[in-house]
């Protein structure tokens, strides 16, 4: 026999299994089974169950009568056919239990069953709304993330392409930046002073008698740069000077030159470059072509802002007398031995004459019509007047020059009647028409040599 506590662990399969083989002990059984209406989840009993079960604590079950086989029974249930019969308090047989079950069942049997068909089709319903809201989110993710994958594959290209150029100007940056830390680094010098204290002043050691090997001069000179180049080493000049020295079949004053002026223009501390300018062939001296053609070909080469006109035969003894340019142009052989150190005439500027490269131009450099000795430098005042500039003279103390004897100069005979005509003159004929041709430039140790063609008179 089951009792009641052991029946209700039984399995439903045993628990059907008891009840037809009639082992359940019914006179233990204190409650009958509450899930009537196979509703109550959690133990709480229905309202109509509760009333039963009230009541049936009172009951007396009897044995099932007329059981039908068990497959018949399994395939209704047990309850359907669990026949109890209720008596009242006063031992009235009301009616069977089978028709108060039947009852319930007709009243708890049909709404849920309702209930829950109408709960699964909403159920269902649900499912499929969520079945179709997670296909269709999933698609949608999908689609996002395909899209997502593609602009983010474009901004991955994007930024490579950017990244790549970012890229490239830092490491050029840096590339420059290595280069530059790898070139000397030049400290940048003191500008020079202007009365350098590296003058000696007058000199009495020049002598135009000496031999003068150009090769000593080199040596003590090998500083200069080839072209006639040198700058001081420990300072910016003040002065960037083209010295153009017109030149005929004079070597020997040029080497008498070369040796002292060079001293005097490093003592000065000035940013020089020489240049000799030689006339080809052998026709008559044009001074004012030649010194013209220099001045045009050496503007080329070297960037200078004054520029000295300086006769061969005419070497300093005062490095206090400094080449440099200003407000006027600077007629610097104020003194020369030959004229017991005083000036010959008032407006003599022959021998030694710096200009700033602006006023040359503006008086449109030398005549080119004075073919041998004299007058082209007398013509040049005038120019000088016209364009009302003066001349600016170094005081004859320090103006200083000794001048090389010569001999065998052919005078030109019409010099005193183009002076007349010069200040007409200087903006018809000059440094703008200078009539040469170039034959060669050579870079001498010690200078740059033009050799130009001026044709003839
Ligand atoms: C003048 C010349 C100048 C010359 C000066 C000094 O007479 O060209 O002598 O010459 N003027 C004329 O002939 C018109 S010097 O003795 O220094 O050679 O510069």
């Amino acid at each position: 026999m089951v009792t009641p506590d052991q029946y209700s662990f039984l399995s439903r399969r045993d628990q059907e299994k008891a009840a037809y083989n009639d082992e359940i002990s019914y006179s233990d059984l204190s409650r009958p089974d509450n899930n009537i209406c196979g509703y109550s989840a959690n133990g709480s009993i229905p309202s109509s169950t509760k009333f039963h079960s009230q009541h049936l604590s009172s009951y007396e079950y009897e044995k099932p009568q007329n059981l039908p086989n068990y497959s018949s029974l399994h395939k209704y249930g047990y309850q359907r056919y669990k026949h109890r019969r209720r008596k009242s308090s006063k031992g009235d047989d009301l009616h069977s239990a089978r028709d108060d079950f039947d009852e319930d069942q007709r009243k708890c049997g049909v709404w849920p069953a309702l209930f829950c068909g109408f709960g699964a089709l909403v159920a269902i319903g649900l499912i499929v709304l969520l079945c179709n809201y997670v296909e269709k989110k999933s698609k949608i993710e999908k689609e996002e993330k395909a899209n997502l994958k593609i602009s983010l594959i474009f901004t991955d290209m994007w930024n490579d392409i950017h990244l790549h150029r970012i890229a490239k100007t830092i490491i050029a940056a840096q590339e420059a930046a290595e280069k530059a830390e790898k070139l000397p680094q030049k400290p940048s010098l003191p500008l020079c002073a202007a009365i350098p204290a590296t003058l000696d002043g007058l000199t009495k050691d020049v002598h135009l008698n000496i031999e003068v090997d150009i090769n000593d001069i080199i040596k003590t000179h090998s500083d200069i740069q080839a072209g006639g180049e040198w700058k001081p080493p420990s300072c910016i000049s003040r002065h960037r000077l083209a010295i153009i020295i017109p030149y005929r079949d004079r070597w020997s004053h040029l080497k008498v030159l070369l040796y002292y002026l060079l001293p005097v223009l490093k003592r000065q501390q000035i940013h020089f470059r020489i240049f000799v300018v030689e006339q080809y062939g052998n026709f008559t001296f044009n001074k004012g072509r030649i010194m013209n053609a220099a001045y045009r070909e050496a503007l080329k080469m070297f960037d200078f802002h004054c520029v000295t006109f300086h006769d061969v035969d005419l070497v300093p003894e005062d490095d206090r007398n400094i080449y440099s340019c200003g407000e006027h142009p600077k007629h610097m052989s104020t003194a020369i031995d030959k004229f017991n150190y005083r000036l010959p005439y008032e407006g003599l500027v022959g021998g030694v004459l710096t200009f700033r490269v602006d006023h040359f131009q503006l008086v449109n450099g030398y005549s080119n019509m004075y073919w041998g000795w004299g007058g082209e430098d007398d013509d040049m005042t005038y120019r000088i007047l016209a364009r009302n500039l003066r001349v600016f003279r170094s005081p004859g103390n320090i103006a200083r020059y000794k001048m090389v004897k010569h001999v065998g100069r052919t005078v030109s005979s019409i010099r005193l009647k183009l002076l007349r005509t010069a200040a007409k003159r200087a903006r018809l004929e000059g440094l703008n028409n200078v009539p040469y041709k170039l034959l060669f430039t050579h870079m001498e140790k010690l200078f740059t040599h033009f050799m130009v063609d001026i044709g003839k008179p």
